[in-house]
Parts: structure tokens; sequence; C-alpha cells
């Protein structure tokens, strides 16, 4: 049986970056909330009564004392603390490590992980210190502490220390990897014995279940379970969450007249050319250079299809101090430039290119018109931007071609399911899904929607929210018997 969680707990919420960013003014602070799906999905238990978010405000020290005391005050008014990092910090944590070692290998990326991280790899363990001090400065007891992604790893344990009693779990949104892959990882140990200070460890997919277990295994001789492991006088639960949207806003926000309006219109002006949608951060995970190769292929295998559609790809500036992404906007630019000058006609390109982070407003019209939606990363713990795309469909129609690579695939199988790392077998989906009869692309939709709507946002906190008391309370027996 499922217990409910207690209902006088509030949560601690601890996370790389705040829900907010931060700018000045004429000397005012003005905070933004940030519309991401993370923010949006933990509003419900952030909102509770006490909860606290804890996290960096993405700000490094180039405020005066008064400024920064007046920034502080801001966010604690709003139920948030701030972690402070310096300049060297993010440098060395966020750039160096997380972004250059941790990612890239989770993502199975091996030529792009930094070599020489030792330097990086202090800083990570001091960043996860200063958030271990300041969860525990917050820290009450029954509290509950709910830790957040790749960038935190060590916090667990480093809480478990000060905090012997207290409730923590973890959620990773990004792929855990093979343990071959993993324990190239010079540091695999301490990362994880950093997780097995939670009570709770979760992933998006059974599968990147498995491969943390069997890492515990081959890595440090773990007797495992299949959804825990006993690791001093602790049990330790591990499950799959599958992270979701909040379906109900996207459908209502994409079938206001505004939005049915601009998607028509757009409609009208391509009615001989069907349009296929890409958006995601510009990433080197999320696949758009094969993505375009694979554009390239179609033209080169039919020719006859010259003019006949276009692909719409959005690339928001993701990470733009770290040199792999720099290279990889620099490879995009003059791959786009060749395809487009290889093909295009005075009327007509096939790929647009807009590297701009787009507003939602502007975003939900061009889901709605969408042809054809491509989302094809070589890996990703979920994609969100899959589950938005259909959500947005409430016309039962378009087609959503997927990598199989990411955890969205293993909910989505209408989708048109592509290895990513084939560029013939996406040129071939791109064409199915081109010419793929009406009856066909409303019975996949249809099917697609009642899988979003089955399971939301608001479904996966539960689930964790459960599953997370169920686990404390059956530690708390353990420690009294
Ligand atoms: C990580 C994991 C996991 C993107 N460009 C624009 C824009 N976006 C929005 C999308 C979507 C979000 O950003 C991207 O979410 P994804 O899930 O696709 O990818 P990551 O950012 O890599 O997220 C991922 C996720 O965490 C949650 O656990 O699914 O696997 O890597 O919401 O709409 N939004 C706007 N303009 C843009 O230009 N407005």
């Amino acid at each position: 049986m499922i217990a409910s969680p207690a209902p006088a707990s509030r949560y601690l919420i601890v996370s790389n970056r705040l829900p907010v960013t931060v700018s000045q003014k004429e000397g005012k602070i003005e905070l933004k909330a940030s519309a991401g799906g993370l923010a949006t999905a933990l509003s419900h238990v952030h909102g509770t009564e006490g909860s606290r978010w804890i996290g960096w405000p993405g700000e490094t020290g180039q405020m005066d004392k008064s400024a920064r005391a007046e920034l502080d005050r801001r966010l604690n008014a709003d139920g948030m603390i701030p972690v402070h990092l310096t300049t060297k910090q993010v440098e060395r944590f966020y750039e160096g490590f997380c972004n250059g070692v941790l990612w890239p290998l989770f993502h199975y990326l091996l030529d792009k992980v930094r070599l020489d991280a030792w330097v990086d790899w202090q800083a990570y363990r001091e960043a996860n210190e200063l958030f271990a001090d300041a969860v525990a400065r917050h820290y009450q007891p029954g509290d509950r502490i709910w830790v957040h992604d790749y960038h935190l790893m060590l916090l667990p344990a480093l809480l478990r220390k000060r905090l012997p009693h207290a409730s923590i779990s973890f959620f990773l949104h990004i792929p855990f990897p093979a343990s071959g892959v993993f324990r190239i990882l010079p540091w695999r140990r301490e990362i994880l014995e950093g997780l097995l200070g939670c009570d709770l460890i979760g992933f998006h997919t059974h599968s990147y279940q498995r491969q943390f277990l069997s890492s515990l295994l081959r890595l440090l001789g773990l007797e495992t379970q299949v959804d825990s492991v006993t690791y001093d006088g602790r049990m330790v639960r591990v499950g799959a969450f599958p992270i979701s949207i909040d379906t109900e806003h996207f459908i209502k926000e994409s079938s206001t007249p505004r939005v049915e309006e601009a998607a028509a219109k757009m409609r009208e002006q391509n009615t001989e050319c069907k349009i296929l949608f890409g958006v995601d951060r510009l990433d080197y995970t999320k696949g758009m250079r094969r993505r375009v190769l694979a554009i390239e292929r179609l033209l080169e295998r039919s020719p006859g299809l010259a003019g006949k559609f276009r692909l719409i790809q959005v690339a928001s500036p993701s990470r733009t101090k770290v040199e792999a992404y720099a290279q990889l906007r620099r490879s995009l630019d003059e791959l786009v430039g060749r395809v487009n000058g290889r093909f295009s006609t005075v009327n007509w390109s096939p790929v647009q290119y807009l590297y701009q982070t787009m507003s939602l407003e502007d975003l939900m019209p061009l889901y709605r018109a969408a042809d054809v939606m491509v989302v094809t990363p070589t890996r990703d713990g979920m994609n969100l931007v899959a589950k938005e795309f259909v959500a947005c469909r409430n016309d039962n129609d378009g087609v959503l071609v997927l990598s199989e690579f990411t955890g969205a695939a293993w909910e989505l199988g209408e989708a048109v399911l592509v290895n990513p790392y084939d560029i013939d077998g996406i040129a071939r989906a791109l064409q199915q899904a081109i010419t793929m009869p009406e009856e066909e692309r409303h019975f996949r939709m249809t099917r697609l929607r009642q899988r979003i709507q089955r399971w939301t946002v608001h479904d996966w906190v539960k689930s964790f929210d459960a599953a997370f008391a169920q686990v404390t309370s059956e530690n708390e027996r353990l420690r009294q018997s």
C-alpha cells in the first residue's frame, strides 16, 4: 500500500539554479520567474506551507553589498534561499565539471568529456559542500529534502553526515549511463556513494534505474534488489518516475483564438509546403547536425521533394561559455549554410534556422501548424518538447518523429521512431512522415494524446511524493526496531 505524505512536513527543494532570472535595472533588482517545466512541476510542492527552494540565483558577485542583501531579501520573501557562487566556482563547478564532464559522459559523448578535470572535480566537491551547508542551516526536523540533478550528486551523502535522520531524495533529469560508460569517471565511487545518502533515488525510466543498480553492483559490490539496496543500515529505494508536462496548460494555451489564427495563417502561407519543426537548446546531445544532414540526404534521395517541405529549426542559446557549445554553433552555422546553398531556389530554402530563444507565445502556433515535429537527440533523459507538441495538437493531426534514445520514446510508441545516428534512416522517417495518410496520422496522434493526458507532471510529483513518504516511514521503522 502506498502511504500518503504527512501533511505537516514541508519540502526543501534543492537544485543548481533557482527558478528565477535575476537582473538589475537602474539599480533595482528584478526577479523573473522561470517558465521552465521543472519550475511549473514543483510549484505545487514549493507552494505548500513553509516549503523552500534552495539554489544558485545565477548571479556571480557583480552586485554590491546592498544590492546582494536586497536580492536575498526578495528571494527569501518568495520562499527561496540563495547559494551564492563566485565566477571561478561557476567556471569550474558548473561549466567545467557539470557541463564539461558529467553532461557529455552521461549522454555517451566520450570525446567531449574534459580530460584533465581534477581542479574542476575539487570545485564540484566544494560547491556540493556549500549547498549542504545551506540546506543544513535551513533544515527543520520533519522536513523532506528533494535534490535535483547531476550538479548535486554528492549532496545526499553530505547531508546524511550533517543530518543523519533527515528524509532525503534525489531525481536525475538526464540519463544514467550503462555501467561500462559510467565507470570511465575517475570519481565514480564518490558519485555513487554520494547518491546513496538518499532514502529514494528517482530516474526517468526503468532502463536508467537498472543501469544505476548495475553500477552499484559492479563498482561497489553491493547486493541490489530490483528497486532497492540496503546501504549503511538504511533502505535506499530506487525507482522510475517519468517526468511529464502540464498537459492541461498546453492544451488550453494552444487553443486560444490568437494561437489558432496564427497557426491557420502559417498553414495558408504553406499550402504546398509541409512544415517540419524542431526546437531545442543548442546542445550537441539534441542531434541537430544529423537532422540537417538528414534533410540533405532526403533531397539527394528524392529531388522531387524540393520546395515541398522546409525545416524550421529554432536553436535557443545555451551554455555559451562552454567551448563545445561555441564549436557546435559554428559548425551548425556552416552546415546549414552549405545545405541551403546547395538546394535553395529564389523562393525556397530547405532549412530556416533561428538562433534565438523564442517566446512560448510564438512557439505555440508553430507546434500547432507543424506537419512534422522532429525530435532526434542522440540521447535525452526524457525530452519535453515531444510531449508539448503532442499536447498542443487538439486537431489530432501532425506526425512526431522521435529518437529511440530519448526517455520519451518508452512512452510515445506511436511516434515514428528513429535511430538518430542513422542519417539515412532519419531521411526515410521524414519522408514517411511527410507522406503519411491522414487516417494514420489521426490514429497515431489520438493515441499519443491519450498517453500524455493520462500521465502529467502532476502525476509525476504525486508518484514521487508517495514513494518518498513510504520509504521514509520504512526507514523510520527500521531505526526504531
Ligand atoms: C533536461 C533533460 C528532461 C527550448 N527552446 C525554447 C524553449 N525550450 C523549452 C522547451 C522545453 C524545454 O525548453 C526543454 O526541455 P527538454 O526536456 O526538451 O530538454 P532539456 O532542457 O535538456 O531538459 C531532459 C528535462 O530536463 C526534464 O527532466 O526531459 O531530458 O535533458 O520545455 O519548450 N522554450 C521557449 N523558447 C525556446 O526557444 N519558450
